[in-house]
């Protein structure tokens, strides 16, 4: 059977975590893994990832960080640890429910024809949540469209964190060199992937606001993202393609 890992990174979510895990157990999907990686939230999540493991040792497990240490390094971390454990797909989402569970299934199912699918609000049938004020709106379709031009990507959402990898993609891929943090981790990924020659698939999703909890993106780590866009340019100017 097909083995799915989905990692959630977490930097408090006490409120969202029970409730997101308890929507992806009602998927069906068989063999699913959900490896969590808690970057010691002063809310406790990591507490409760620990309560909600005890009930589930065998479908649920925590990665402890000592401090948050950034988005990239988490998911770096997390997919490292799920290949090692055997995993046949990997779904990367958000705690928030920013990203519907209910999509996962149609994520993993692009997976039959591509080597990355990606939740994209910029293609059609996708969406922002309709409660983002215009200048939100604007300046996230703008920076898509600066980073694709610079960077010459045909994907229409670079920055989307909701992705299903298959194995042989994150294998293929050079992990360790991967640096950025924020929504640059994002671009830096698709970015490669596509320069390798992956088949990257987008999936329209409709891009919700969290309702609980607060973010932990801000305007800097945009502003970062569009600078780290140029050194994202010149590292990877040596990469084949497979
Ligand atoms: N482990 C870990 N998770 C993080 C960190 N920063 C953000 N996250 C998680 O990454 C996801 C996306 O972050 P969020 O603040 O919702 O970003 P936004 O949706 O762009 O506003 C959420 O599940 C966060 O809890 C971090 O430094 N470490
Ligand atoms: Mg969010």
């Amino acid at each position: 059977m097909v083995k799915t890992f989905i990692v959630v990174p977490t930097y408090n979510e006490k409120d969202n975590l029970p409730i997101l895990i308890e929507s992806l157990f009602k998927l069906n999907i068989g063999d699913l893994h959900i490896l969590i990686v808690d970057d010691n939230s002063p809310d406790g999540t990591g507490q409760i990832a620990d309560e909600i493991i005890k009930k589930n040792p065998d479908k649920v497990s925590v990665l402890h960080r000592k401090g948050k240490l950034g988005l990239g390094t988490a998911y770096i971390t997390g997919f490292k640890h799920c290949l090692k454990r055997g995993a046949d797909q990997i779904v990367q989402m958000d705690a928030d429910f920013s990203h519907n569970p209910k999509k996962v299934t149609e994520l993993i199912e692009r997976l039959k024809e591509s080597d990355m699918a990606l939740g994209s609000r910029y293609v059609r049938g996708g969406s922002l949540d309709e409660n983002w004020a215009f200048w939100r709106k604007g300046l996230s379709s703008f920076g898509n469209l600066y980073i694709r031009m610079i960077l010459r990507m045909p994907i229409r959402d670079v920055t989307g964190g909701f992705r299903a990898w298959k194995r042989k993609t994150l294998e293929g891929i050079p992990l360790e060199r991967v640096k950025s943090q924020g929504y640059a981790f994002q671009i830096e990924m698709a970015y490669i992937t596509h320069l390798m020659g992956y088949f990257i698939s987008e999936v329209p999703i409709y891009f919700a606001d969290r309702s609980r909890g607060d973010s932990k993106m801000s305007l800097k780590i945009q502003i970062e993202a569009a600078r780290r866009v140029w050194s994202i340019l010149y590292e990877y100017r040596d990469l084949k393609r497979i």
